[in-house]
């Protein structure tokens, strides 16, 4: 047994002894909420207190990542590492670390904290895991006594930047980057529809300036472990038989190559693919038309695999989006794909209907035999580039997949918003959904994705979860969404109503209490600890929020004072209501998306009937 092993066996023995009864107080407490859920967690020991200096143990096996973050973690609460104290081992494999790629073990007990990896993203995610095991202990901090065994269900887990409107800006992408570390999400895909060098100029080579933004956004994915995913979309301009358009692609190819990039994709959706783009092409492949794009696609993604895939070291199979990316039957087109295409190519499909009402292990199934691979799902939530989205922030939970996915998909991207930080919600929950799919529940996972953009603070973490309530319809390209709007502010409405009708009247002041915190709730985000990037997005919604909540305070006092015969009160406050109602309608969204500018949608469908039926019983 290697001395790493024996540490780790003793550390395993000591939680074995420390069971049930003879467990001290403190051992048989919950332990803090882990997330991404882990495979396996258990209480051990008691919280072990953080002494004012630690002795790190590494080797030549520890990831140079997971050892910074370890040491700025430990910085941040207040610990030296170079002491002689409490020992805290990283490194590689031991014993009880998990065979699957990027697991990872930990152990918390009074004779050390152990992090071992199988790989340097096992080590990275068990550091990740400690972080959220800190708990305050009188006034300095202690982790809870835990041992962990956890790896990830897909191998695919993070973020697609591939929506319409205009790109995230660099400091969007590198926030992105850095959340995708800490959810343990490990892919980012560099998509973005306006991006002109990713598609409309798809030939141009980056000026300098851009090539140099590019670099640094790589080595920041490289720092918090996640590929960073090059999508160039030659498809609307391409003649696919054209050795100088097979040539733009590798010259592209090889600039990000060089910056570090190790994973690339060529999407091809949103393209016409019945006709051709150059004569050339009708000779090679035929007249137009499905089976001859899907030869023609499977031609450039083959070559490009063996000229450059192969051809570059540590280069990552190649990645597509299909044409046909969002259904379940077969075609000619489809027929291409999976008969010709190198089986390497990982290919996307969206579920059905481009933003789906849902995804289940069936169609997963059923979409895997038509492209004949395991697919890898580009999630169109929280997306908000399209009609039906317009003038809408995405916050409901990430849910309506089917546990089980992880046995067709490698994978799952979530498309996300415009507005970055603020779809840190829905991703959250997509990047926990993908790495435990059995063990995930929209119910626990979303209030955690609120606390943390709440930077832990619980009267901002209550604030926002009223605010994303009022921000919770999730739109089909249909008339129906796949998500309601306010759940919870509909349900206490239906409840008012009911007790109102039947004669009670304290449920006006309950209610009232609940419209307060929605008149409240903007200023509470914006004087807590809510990351500054989630305010500044969310600004016109927020102001938008604090007029409806006290259009809806001031409504249910005319209704009070008109059921206490009080008429000429209940006149004034109707008219200082529809006062409100008419500024709150009047907030406008910037002009941050490809829909323009649009009213602030808050809590619609829901708020302002219910302060119209307010109205009429006044
Ligand atoms: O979904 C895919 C594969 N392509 C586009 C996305 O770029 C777009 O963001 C979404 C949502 O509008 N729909 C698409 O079809």
């Amino acid at each position: 047994m290697t001395r790493r092993r024996a540490l780790f066996a003793a550390v395993v023995t000591v939680a074995a002894t420390l069971t049930g009864s003879a467990l001290p107080a403190a051992a048989s407490g919950a332990l803090p909420v882990v997330s991404p859920t882990p495979q396996q967690i258990t209480r051990t020991s008691a919280d072990v207190s953080l002494p004012s200096s630690v002795a790190l143990v590494t080797d030549a096996t520890t990831d140079p990542a997971a050892k910074d973050l370890l040491t700025s973690l430990l910085r941040d609460h207040g610990v030296r590492t170079g002491g002689h104290g409490l020992l805290v081992r990283l490194g590689s494999a031991g014993t009880g670390v998990p065979e699957q790629a990027e697991g990872y073990a930990l152990s918390v007990s009074r004779t050390g904290i152990t992090i071992g990896g199988r790989d340097g993203a096992g080590q990275y995610y068990g550091v990740q895991t400690l972080r959220q095991l800190f708990v305050r202990s009188g006034h300095g901090w202690a982790v809870s006594g835990a041992a962990v065994r956890d790896w990830p269900n897909m191998a695919l887990r993070g973020s697609i930047e591939g929506f319409y409107g205009p790109p995230w800006t660099t400091a969007d992408r590198l926030r992105q980057l850095a959340f995708l570390g800490e959810v343990k999400a490990n892919t980012y895909i560099y998509s973005a529809k306006d991006d002109a060098y990713l598609r409309a100029k798809w030939r141009d080579p980056y000026p300098a300036d851009e090539l140099a933004t590019l670099g640094q956004l790589v080595r920041s994915a490289t720092a918090h472990h996640v590929e960073f995913t090059y999508a160039l979309s030659p498809g609307v301009s391409v003649c696919f038989s054209s050795p100088a358009d097979i040539a733009a692609v590798e010259a592209k190819f090889q600039a990000v190559y060089d910056l570090g990039v190790r994973s690339f994709s060529m999407p091809f959706d949103d393209i016409s693919y019945t006709k051709w783009n150059c004569d050339a092409d009708q000779t090679a492949f035929g007249g137009p038309g499905q089976a001859a794009a899907g030869a023609a696609q499977v031609s450039l993604l083959n070559t490009i695999t063996e000229q450059f895939v192969k051809t570059h070291d540590g280069v990552r199979p190649l990645q597509t989006v299909p044409t046909e990316y969002s259904d379940l039957k077969d075609s000619p087109y489809k027929t291409e794909l999976r008969e010709h295409l190198d089986p390497s190519v990982v290919v996307q499909w969206t579920g059905t209907d481009v933003v789906p009402p849902s995804v289940t292990t069936d169609e997963a199934a059923q979409v895997s035999a038509v492209y004949g691979r395991k697919v890898f799902l580009w999630d169109n939530y929280p997306v908000n580039d399209y009609g039906q989205s317009a003038g809408r922030l995405l916050l409901a939970p990430y849910a309506q997949r089917e546990a089980g996915l992880s046995r067709y998909l490698n994978g799952i991207v979530a498309n996300p918003m415009n507005q970055e930080a603020a779809s840190e919600v829905a991703e959250f929950g997509a990047a926990d959904f993908a790495w435990n799919d059995a063990g995930y529940a929209p119910a626990r996972s979303w209030p955690q994705a609120l606390a943390r953009l709440a930077g832990g603070d619980p009267r901002a973490s209550a604030a926002l979860a009223v605010f994303a309530d009022l921000e919770h319809l999730a739109p089909t390209f249909g008339p129906t969404p796949w998500q309601p709007q306010a759940p919870v502010l509909a349900a206490r409405v239906a409840t008012f109503w009911q007790r109102w009708n039947a004669g009670d009247h304290r449920s006006l002041s309950e209610l009232r209490a609940y419209a307060v915190r929605i008149r409240d709730a903007a200023g509470v985000i914006r004087g807590g600890r809510v990351q500054s990037a989630f305010v500044a997005e969310a600004g016109p919604w927020l102001d938008a929020t604090a007029l409806w909540g006290e259009a809806m305070v001031t409504r249910l006092d005319a209704l009070a004072a008109a059921s206490r015969g009080d008429q000429a009160r209940a006149d004034r406050l109707t008219a200082a209501a529809d006062a409100l109602v008419t500024r709150a309608q009047a907030v406008k969204t910037g002009n941050t998306n490809r829909w323009g500018v649009r009213q602030a949608l808050v809590g619609d469908g829901v708020l302002d009937t219910f302060l119209a039926q307010l109205r009429e019983r006044s």
